[in-house]
């Protein structure tokens, strides 16, 4: 692995390091916004008062935070393949470059020292799993992998109670930020609700040091952030969307690692930029969140 200078000195000083994924940047978002969007998030993570660590491979080497030149690569380049955990070694074998799902951008956080990550939405349970398997490596993961993922929830294209029931069983805590609802992504209310509620960064933290304490701290937490009310999507156009989006998918026999992808690509289409924007706003204030956790926890000590 190649933690960046800037990350290291942070890490080895314990000053707070936010580790960001890379696949929503080459995957998750249009181009040629994506690149001027993966600096937005970075500089959020600054501005909350951490250092940002994007994460990605390059050149067939794990990278933990990247210099200006590999975050173009990733937001610009054909070749840039999505990497969940199980892709990385086949990759790194043969030298090429990949964007992290928040699996593996958890895996190589992990073991970089790094806690806290910021993202958009969790990957989860597909509608229709029952007959497809389809449920995201994310949430395996994070069953054994400490990090505390910030999101706005798991995106509305997937079975959101689903997604909820497995989180329990693989022992992954979902905590709601300021809220008692889990949030639906694009829209601020899943309809469902989360158990748990923390209503500052340092209540988040101090989950964070609990959880040492008591030795539960290999399973992965999420802490959900509920996407502003006034950069919510317009929830009939959303649900209209949604339902013809599915059917698209269904149609055209899209399956596997390119689903997702697919689905939040019709969504930027068919809304004319309106879920771009909703996005790119959710993923700025996880960023910024994931930031405040993050100083929270490092001055606890
Ligand atoms: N959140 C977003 N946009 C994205 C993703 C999440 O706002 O593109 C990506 C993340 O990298 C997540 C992945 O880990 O989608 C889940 O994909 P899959 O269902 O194939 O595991
Ligand atoms: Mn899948």
């Amino acid at each position: 692995m190649r933690i960046h200078p800037e990350v290291a000195d942070a890490l080895t000083a314990r000053r707070p390091v936010v580790a960001l994924e890379s696949a929503i940047i080459s995957h998750g978002l249009p181009r040629p916004d994506n690149l001027r969007i993966a600096r937005e998030i970075e500089a959020a993570v600054r501005s909350g008062g951490a250092v940002p660590a994007t994460i990605a491979i390059v050149g067939g080497e794990p990278h933990i935070g990247l210099d200006d030149t590999s975050l173009q690569r990733i937001a610009e380049s054909d070749t840039v393949v999505k990497v969940s955990v199980r892709d990385a070694a086949v990759l790194a074998a043969r030298g090429g470059d990949g964007a992290t799902t928040v699996a593996s951008t958890a895996h190589f956080a992990a073991a970089a020292g790094i806690t806290v990550l910021a993202t958009g939405g969790l990957g989860g349970v597909h509608r229709g799993a029952r007959d497809s398997w389809d449920e995201s490596a994310d949430l395996m993961t994070l069953s054994r992998t400490g990090v505390l993922v910030v999101c706005a929830g798991v995106k509305s294209i997937l079975d959101v109670a689903a997604t909820l029931e497995r989180l329990e069983t693989l022992n992954i805590a979902v905590i709601g930020y300021r809220t008692d609802w889990f949030p639906g992504f694009y829209l601020a209310d899943s309809g469902h609700r989360v158990g748990w509620r923390v209503d500052t960064p340092e209540q988040a933290a101090d989950v964070l040091r609990a959880r040492r304490r008591l030795g539960t701290d290999g399973y992965g937490l999420v802490l959900a952030n509920p996407i502003a009310a006034e950069d919510e999507m317009d929830r009939t156009l959303h649900d209209q969307v949604l339902a013809a989006g599915l059917a698209a998918a269904e149609a055209s026999g899209v399956r596997g690692k390119d689903l997702t992808p697919f689905l939040l690509d019709f969504f930027h289409r068919e809304t004319r930029g309106a879920s771009v924007a909703a996005n790119i706003a959710l993923v700025l204030s996880n960023a910024r969140l994931a930031a405040e956790v993050a100083v929270a926890d490092a001055a606890g000590g």
